[in-house]
């Protein structure tokens, strides 16, 4: 398979360092020509493009964070002339300024190549159809699965998202094989397959599921509703957008297409470089991007790294499934919380990952509560049977978190579906 085969052209750990060497000090002389935020971060550390030789001098590099792409926003960072930019893609700018990214056909050129891996790596080829149903526009997700799906030959359906009616009629009628989505649409997608009775009349066969996080137990879940391999996908609009990392048939955990970018992991109070293996903040430098380079780009997301060989036969380095990031942990009554660990009690509780955790500030003090909603067949009247139930829930929570949540079990279909990334937390406190 072409996509397979070119990343094994560095198919030992040598040679890949090698060329990520000569790719790195190519684009920082790129970054510090084009770039004045580069020149000028590069000579607070007494640094010149000389003095990066190989991948060695990498951490001698200044960090990269989201405010210095907020504050060069829009064009600061831009590293070729406009002329030479084909698009522009975008964050949602949920939590602050929109960050915009720009890619030269080169830059989209590599992007679909990544994307096109990550869909061999879940098994597809040039017969199936692939159904895109991440949104389309400024969000990277329709537009990455798209080039992807595109430059291996597959059939792509660009559904984008939304209209659940026409996307289960297109699966269908099309004979849809490989959807692509967030974790939390293709779970919506499968209950209301489900529910309809149309489970036995699609034809999927796998799913590329990222742009949020979700848990292993989510993972059987969707694999168990819809018969498919569920695989997981990562990136980020700031480093190009999906594709970065993908996963094989494996599953445990996604491969960097190391020949594009560099991973590091840190800890994210010092700054201090990690060994693989040590949990920490992902930081990423792209080495083969024109139009917008990275250089040790701080992602905020918290994994793991690890060379241990896979079965797969990919020599890439592959990262874990995202830990959470360093700004969505809630600090409740002084506590540490992660969304990821209630969803973690729900699912191991048989309930639906449907749940919304709501935190507020009263009297000085933080209150915290989970809704839950029940699956159709636990719905119950009976006020006893609800509160039992969501006695147990509180009991698993308190021995999960450390402390205890109010849980309020609500009605099947109350809480609101997404279509794109989930909001599972509302926090009263920053409104
Ligand atoms: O979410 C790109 C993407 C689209 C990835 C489709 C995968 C599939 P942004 O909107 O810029 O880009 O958001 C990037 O989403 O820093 C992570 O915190 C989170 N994220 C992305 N992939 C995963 C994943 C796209 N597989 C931010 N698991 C990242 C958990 C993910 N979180």
């Amino acid at each position: 398979m072409k996509y397979f085969q070119q990343e094994r052209e560095c198919a030992s750990y040598d040679a890949m360092r090698a060329l990520q060497s000569e790719r790195l000090v190519q684009t920082v002389r790129h970054a510090y020509d084009a770039v004045s935020f580069y020149r000028e971060s590069m000579a607070k550390k007494d640094l010149m493009p000389g003095d990066i030789r190989s991948l060695d001098d990498l951490s001698k590099l200044p960090f990269l964070t989201k405010d210095d792409l907020r504050e060069n926003y829009p064009y600061g960072l831009l590293a070729v002339p406009r002329s030479e930019v084909v698009r522009i893609q975008s964050t949602s700018g949920t939590t602050g300024k929109r960050v915009v990214a720009f890619y030269t056909q080169a830059d989209l050129d590599l992007w679909d190549e990544c994307c096109a891996r990550a869909i061999v790596a879940a098994g597809g080829d040039k017969d199936d159809v692939v159904h895109i149903s991440y949104g389309y526009g400024l969000f990277t997700g329709g537009p990455g699965l798209n080039g992807g799906s595109h430059k291996l030959g597959s059939i792509t359906l660009p559904m984008s998202s939304g209209n659940t009616e026409r996307q289960i009629q297109f699966m269908c009628d099309l004979g849809s094989t490989i959807l692509c989505c967030t974790p939390s649409y293709a779970a919506y997608l499968a209950e209301t397959l489900i529910q309809q009775g149309l489970r036995d009349k699609i034809a999927l066969k796998a799913g590329i599921f990222g742009a949020e996080a979700w848990s292993e137990e989510m993972r059987r879940d969707i694999e168990d509703k819809l018969g498919i391999k569920a695989y997981d996908i990562y990136g980020l609009t700031e480093v190009t957008g999906p594709g970065v990392s993908f996963e094989c048939s494996e599953q445990t955990g996604m491969h960097v297409n190391e020949d594009y970018f560099i991973a590091e992991i840190i800890d994210p109070n010092t700054g201090e470089v990690l060994p693989d293996g040590a949990k920490g903040e992902l930081v990423l430098t792209s080495i083969a991007k024109q139009a917008f380079p990275v250089i040790r780009y701080r992602t905020r997301d918290i994994c793991v790294l690890s060379r241990k060989p896979c079965s797969c036969g990919r020599t890439l380095l592959k990262m874990s499934r995202l830990m959470g990031r360093t700004d969505d942990m809630l600090i409740i009554r002084g506590v540490n919380v992660f969304p990821s660990q209630i969803e973690t009690v729900l699912l191991q509780e048989g309930y639906p990952p449907n749940y919304l955790i709501i935190v507020d500030r009263v009297n000085h003090s933080d209150t915290f509560e989970v809704q839950i909603e029940l699956a159709s067949e636990m719905f119950s009247d009976t006020v006893r049977e609800i509160s039992a139930r969501e006695s147990e829930l509180r009991a698993s929570m308190r021995s999960m978190l450390g402390i205890s949540p109010k849980v309020t079990l609500v009605a099947p279909r109350t809480i609101a579906r997404s279509e794109g990334k989930a909001v599972r937390v509302i926090d009263k406190r920053k409104i």
